[in-house]
Order: structure tokens, then sequence, then C-alpha cells
């Protein structure tokens, strides 16, 4: 059985591509949606790999950064059957199924919780992967994140995934990698076959059914020491955000740690120990994967972090202080009756070459 990701918008369809190109998720492993309002994103080496689904629907593409445009593009699109052929591959593919989106612009961020609601209403498991603006991002920004955060919950979402977007800079590929590798973690695929401790995909389950937030990251390095000063600074100071120690004491957590290298049962506590250090309280469970392998010199580490708090959001000042309206302080003047009688009205009548009505979506 093969897993399914879903990517939605601009920063959806990015990462799709850079999922594509993991060698650990190749097609036989994982099937790629992606949905968006603009086609300019999808070259022939994308379309050959992810399935492309526009939701382009009037002359006016995109969203202008306005979910609900972004909600009612992909509602539209689902009435006319566009999702039915995904809905039936995500009923018979691998849980959880991952949707992946930006939560800042208007399709991906307005489409998200019509997604999540339809899969999960067909009982269906799924993990939004949310990329969230940074701080200093405009406040429109915010908006769109704190009402698409607000709305998965209202939908019933319990575990997801959060990443914030790096501040003074529009060069994503290091994050975009960062969500690729969480997303081969989770699905299981950093853990090589050992006769020691190991982790399976009931483990993951039990991991990803935990309400919260998680992070998965992973790293590696040459000696032990590097290998944990990597891993430490990928956790407490990377594209996810981290914990507090209060925020530990008050969370029920499970990790999942794995581990990579000759002496791997020696390496494992020195490796973690600083991420152990953070978690104050004990996890209320933890899955290890142990794996002693030269591999070349080379050390890796993954680990999952589940049951975590949101962490920050930016709240808006919703007191918006309008301009003065192009028409301040004049008043209508009349004018004669016979001037108003031709009304401008959106006919719905077009017929295409067939004499078929032609359905078109437009935005009031
Ligand atoms: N991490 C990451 N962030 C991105 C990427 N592309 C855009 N973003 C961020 O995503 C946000 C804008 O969302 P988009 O995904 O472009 O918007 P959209 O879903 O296409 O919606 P529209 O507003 O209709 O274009 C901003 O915060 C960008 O910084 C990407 O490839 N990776
Ligand atoms: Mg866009």
């Amino acid at each position: 059985m093969k897993n399914l990701l879903i990517a939605l918008g601009n920063c959806g369809t990015q990462i799709a591509k850079a999922v594509a190109n993991s060698p650990r998720l190749p097609e036989e492993a994982l099937s790629i949606y992606a949905i968006d309002s603009q086609t300019g994103n999808v070259d022939m080496d994308t379309i050959a790999r992810i399935n492309v689904i526009p939701i382009v629907s009037d002359e006016k593409n995109g969203s202008g950064r306005n979910r609900q445009r972004g909600e009612a593009m992909y509602k539209y699109h689902e009435e006319n059957g566009a999702f039915d052929e995904m809905y039936k591959e995500a009923e018979n593919s691998k849980a959880p199924v991952l949707v992946v989106t930006s939560a800042a612009g208007g399709t991906g961020s307005g489409a998200c919780v019509p997604v999540c609601s339809a899969l999960l209403s067909r009982g269906i498991q799924v993990i939004p992967i949310i990329i969230c603006p940074n701080m200093e991002d405009p406040d429109a920004y915010h908006l769109n994140t704190n009402d698409l955060l607000l709305e998965l919950a209202d939908a019933g979402i319990e575990t997801y995934s959060l990443f914030r977007n790096p501040k003074n800079t529009a060069n994503y590929t290091p994050i975009n990698n960062d969500v690729v590798k969480l997303i081969e973690i989770i699905l299981g695929k950093c853990y090589d076959k050992t006769v020691r401790d190991s982790i399976d995909d009931s483990d993951l389950d039990v991991v990803l059914s935990l309400p919260g937030r998680f992070i998965a990251v992973a790293a590696e390095a040459s000696n032990v020491d590097n290998l944990r000063k990597e891993i430490t600074r990928k956790v407490l100071n990377g594209s996810q955000p981290a914990w507090t120690p209060e925020d530990s004491e008050n969370s029920t957590l499970i990790t999942a740690y794995s581990i990579k290298s000759a002496y791997a049962d020696d390496d494992f506590h020195e490796v973690f120990k600083d991420i152990n250090a953070r978690i104050t309280k004990a996890p209320f469970d933890q899955y290890s994967n142990i794996v002693n392998d030269d591999n070349n010199g080379e050390m890796t580490a993954t680990v999952i972090v589940a049951g975590l708090p949101r962490g920050e959001i930016k709240i808006i000042d919703s007191q918006f202080k309008e301009a003065s309206s192009i028409g301040a302080g004049m008043n209508k003047s009349a004018r004669p009756s016979f001037m108003t009688r031709k009304k401008a009205t959106i006919s719905s009548d077009t017929k295409d070459k067939d004499g078929d009505p032609v359905k078109r979506f437009r935005w009031k």
C-alpha cells in the first residue's frame, strides 16, 4: 500500500517537487497530488511524477491571498468531481494522508480545511503540515494563518506539524528539504531493519495519533559530538518551533529516536542527551531504532517529539485604520430616473458549441 501526499498552493507545490526528488519516497511508495490556482509552477518533470489538479476558475488566476476565495475555488471544483479520484486513492492509501500548504496565502490556506474535512468525513486519518510565516511577515499573512489554525481545530484536526519560514530570505530550499525529511521520517523511511530496538509502522501509528503538534528532524555527521550538536540545533533552533521546559512539564510527550552508526548502542545516549535534557518530565513513551552499521563512517540520527503545544502565533490588531473613502464628505446628486433603468447583471446562460450550458464560476 502506498502513502499519499496532497500539496496545496504555490508553497505546497514547491514542497511536492522536493518530495518527488527524494530517493526515499519513490513513486511506488508515495502518490503525490498538487492542487493550485496557478499552473505556471508545473514543468514536464513535475507532471510526470505529480498528479496536478489546477483549480483555475476565472480570468483572475490565483486567490489574491484571499482564503475565502481559495476555499470557494476548491469547493467549486470538488462539486464538479475534480477530486473524486484523489479521494478514492486516499481511501485506499496507507494512513495517514499528509496535506502540505503554506498558511499565509489564499489558495492553499483556503483549500486546506475543505480537503482535510473531506478526508476526515471518509474516516481517513489526515495530518496537515502547515508552513507558517515568520513573525516579521505582513499582518495579512498572520491573519490567514490564525484563521487556518482555528478552522483546522474546528474541523477536528488533532495531530499536526508546523514549520516557520525563515526571516530575511526567500530561499526556501533548506526549509523545504526539512519538510521532505519530516515526511521521510514519519512515513517510516529512515528506520533500517535491525535485531535491536526498532520502530515499525504500528509504533509510528501511536506517535502520530497523539493529539498535538509533533516535530521530526534528521541529522548526519562523522562523529558523535557533531551529530549531537547538529541534531540538537535542528530540534531547538530549526525550522520547526521548539518547546520550553515548562511546555514539556505540562505536556504528555512521546518520543521516537533513531541512530545508525558503527557503535550505535553506545552512541545512542550521548547523541540525544541535550534533547532529553529539554524534556524535564519523562515522556509517556519512547521508541528507538538502533542500527549498528559502519555506514561508510557517516552517522545519522532522527528524532520525533509528539504531543507538543502549538507554540507562538502573532495576534493581529483587528482595528483597521481605513483610509478615508474617495467620496468622503460628498453627497450623491439626484439624476433623471431614465438613466438608472439599465442595471448590470451577470448572465449565466452562456452555451458551448453543442448548445450545452457552460458552468462558470464567478467571484462576486
Ligand atoms: N517554505 C516555503 N514557503 C513558501 C514557498 N513558496 C511560498 N512560500 C510562503 O508561502 C506564503 C504564501 O503562500 P503561497 O503558497 O505562495 O500561496 P498560495 O497558497 O499559492 O495562495 P495565493 O495567495 O492564492 O497565491 C508566504 O508566507 C511565502 O513566504 C516555498 O516554496 N517554501
Ligand atoms: Mg499562489
